[in-house]
């Protein structure tokens, strides 16, 4: 959305003066205006629980926060596609490995939809998945333990914003591309592009048991750009649908050329069909580079995989596996109500929203109500698959979501609101401005068959003047809606870590009694853990050193360790023997080129130190983790090479 961010960034400023103003908001401050009650309703005393978790992508900050609903308080950043220091993630010698690509170690990444695991159709708390858009990437986050514990990167595909949407009973999580490219990738002239570049979906099995993500096959498609997706449910279990633009195939997207189309598609996908296919050995082997990075859950150590071969299907081989709707004015959000009956495809240059009915669309393929097939793909004419249109709404739709009652709530952006509508009379029954610029919204379940209807949180592209000033970089933001009356009520603003492009929530019921207090220091199969002060030892082999270390209340052992020299590769494995639950201990060395380590009950973790200088070197624990806390330090003796 940054490019439509840009062209109508002045288009914004103006409407979001009208919105305010529309909304008899004096320079946005509704405070005013909010009932008593509000409060009330956010208001989760000490001590108590949240309802509902979210968690929300962080964008161009790479991780994903958890947050409280109705509270908006922060629980944790979980770190997935960027390092951080505060959990060592991506810096300690376990995780390091997760960050690698086929491009080598790459430490960031740009996320944006999470999505969690169903059975059934029914979100079930296991997992998240989340898409990183530039290198492109799909993760895994264990809900047991709030961290990544997988990630596949996507191969012939390029700013992976299609994704990450699963299935309902996670057979599939998806990876759309939204650029095409030459696939295999080729030095060419750009200009070409039309009939070369090429679009890739991508289709990754979720073991059922453990959540292992393997590629099963891609989707080799005409070179439009794919927006988003949303997997079909219910009658529509089978099918995916993703969004289209750029059907022209240009090669620049400057305004003249990105919106020549009257409409640009909804790409529907047959993936049983071409499961089927593929499962009777349908599909070519395609040479390619892939890193398929895992967190083992008995060493806790990561280890990273280089594949060298993808499955590629080729539409056209499987007749009946893809059908083209056409959609109006780019189509940004394509989203599937609960009952999978309807496919909201949001043209973001419309003022409508375009419905499609899966029914009317599987008629239309019966009867091959068809407008032609100028890509070799079928596409359905226009009113066969039409179900209804939302008229004139708002301005710049972009994403809907469904709560229990039948009704749809879609995002404007440019118009900066919430709309409520009827799902089947296409009645636009509420609406709630946005502070400002509103981009993806949530209601917890609301990717799922069962939406809990209780709340929306919207997720804003700009605050301007809704929080203390910080410089000319001011917080990104997310806003509470209590959506269980028949009007919408702005209850809450709070703060979010990074652009909050999509959030996934669930009820806390669902997560919390699968929490994982303590790692069994019993089940710690890490190479290089010492589970009791006995077995803490110094090893050198050549001029790298083992140092298996424990920590507990309130000390090191060893503490000292003498006979390190200059140049050495000190490895500091650090098993923590605590079996209490919230009781972290750290680590840190004096210069060392790491950040510190954060080591949970049970666990062991490690970081490199490469002495420089002779000296006697201090270490020390980083958590404050008892009242000597401040005790717990050691000294490192390093002689002359
Ligand atoms: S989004 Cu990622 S660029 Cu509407 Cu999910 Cu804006
Ligand atoms: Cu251990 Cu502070």
């Amino acid at each position: 959305m940054k490019n439509l961010l840009k062209s109508t960034l002045a288009i914004v400023a103006v409407l979001v003066a009208f919105t305010s103003c529309n909304n008899g908001a004096k320079s946005g401050k509704n405070s005013g205006a909010l009932a008593n009650n509000v409060a009330e309703k956010v208001y989760v005393a000490p001590g108590e629980h949240d309802e509902f978790y979210a968690f929300i992508s962080g964008g161009f900050s790479g991780q994903l926060s958890v947050y409280g609903l109705p509270s908006g308080r922060l629980f944790k950043v979980i770190p997935v596609f960027s390092q951080d220091a505060e959990k060592a993630y991506g810096y300690n010698e376990e995780t390091k490995p997760m960050l690698n690509t086929s491009h080598g170690f790459v430490p960031w990444d740009d996320a944006h939809h999470p999505d969690i695991s169903q059975t059934n159709g029914v979100i079930d708390g296991r997992w998240v998945f989340i898409n990183g858009n530039n290198t492109p990437r799909i993760a895994k986050i264990d809900l047991s333990t709030f961290e990544t514990t997988e990630i596949i990167e996507i191969p012939n595909s390029a700013g992976n914003h299609s994704s990450s949407f699963v299935t309902e009973n996670t057979e599939y999580v998806v990876a759309g591309t939204r650029f095409s490219v030459p696939i295999p990738q080729k030095d060419m002239p750009i200009k070409d592009y039309k009939g070369n570049f090429k679009g890739s979906l991508t289709f990754i099995t979720v073991d059922p048991e453990h959540g292992n993500m393997d590629i099963k096959f891609q989707l080799i498609m005409p070179g439009f750009d794919y927006d988003l997706s949303h997997p079909g449910r219910g009658k529509s279990h089978g099918w995916f649908f993703f969004s289209t633009y750029n059907t022209e195939e240009a090669s620049t997207l400057m305004e003249v050329n990105a919106s020549q189309n009257d409409k640009d598609f909804i790409a529907a996908v047959n993936w049983k069909k071409i499961e089927e296919y593929v499962n009777n050995g349908g599909g070519t082997m395609m040479p390619t580079n892939y890193a398929h990075n895992v967190n083992d859950e008995n060493t806790h150590m990561a280890t990273s995989t280089m594949k060298k071969e993808v499955l590629t299907v080729n539409p056209l081989d499987v007749p009946g596996a893809v059908y083209l709707m056409p959609t109006p004015k780019s189509p940004h959000g394509c989203d599937v109500d609960p009952t999978g009956e309807y496919i909201v495809g949001s043209g973001k240059l419309s003022a409508n929203l375009t419905v499609h009915s899966f029914t009317k669309m599987l008629a239309a393929i019966e009867n091959e109500s068809f407008a032609g097939d100028a890509y070799g793909i079928p596409i359905i004419e226009f009113e066969a698959s039409l179900a209804g249109v939302v008229e004139q709404p708002g301005l710049g739709p972009l994403h809907t979501e469904f709560d229990d009652k039948g009704n749809a709530y879609t995002t404007f952006f440019i118009s900066s609101e919430v709309v409520k509508w009827k799902v089947g009379t296409w009645e636009v029954l509420d609406r709630q401005p946005c502070y400002y610029s509103v981009g993806h919204l949530m209601i917890p379940g609301g990717n799922s068959q069962k939406p809990f209807g209780k709340y929306v949180v919207a997720m804003n592209k700009i605050t301007k003047d809704r929080y203390l000033p910080t410089g000319p970089e001011v917080t990104q933001s997310a806003q509470l809606y209590d959506i269980s009356g028949d009007k919408m009520e702005l209850l809450l603003d709070f703060p979010t870590i990074g652009e909050p492009h999509y959030a996934a929530g669930c009820p806390a019921d669902l997560i919390k009694p699968r929490s994982k207090k303590i790692f069994n220091l019993e089940d710690n199969k890490h190479p290089y853990a010492a589970k009791s002060e006995a077995d803490t030892k110094v090893v050198r082999d050549g001029k790298t050193v083992h140092i298996y270390m424990t920590t507990i209340r309130s000390h090191f052992a060893p503490d000292n360790i003498e006979g390190i020299k200059v140049g050495d590769k000190v490895y500091f494995h650090v098993t923590n023997l605590e079996q209490d639950y919230d009781v972290p201990h750290g680590i840190s060395m004096i210069g060392a080129n790491t950040s510190e380590l954060l080591i949970m009950p049970g666990q062991t973790e490690t970081f490199l130190w490469e002495p420089k200088q002779e000296g006697v070197w201090p270490f020390y624990c980083t958590d404050f983790c008892s009242a000597l806390h401040q005790e717990m330090q050691g000294y490192v003796r390093v002689s002359a090479a």
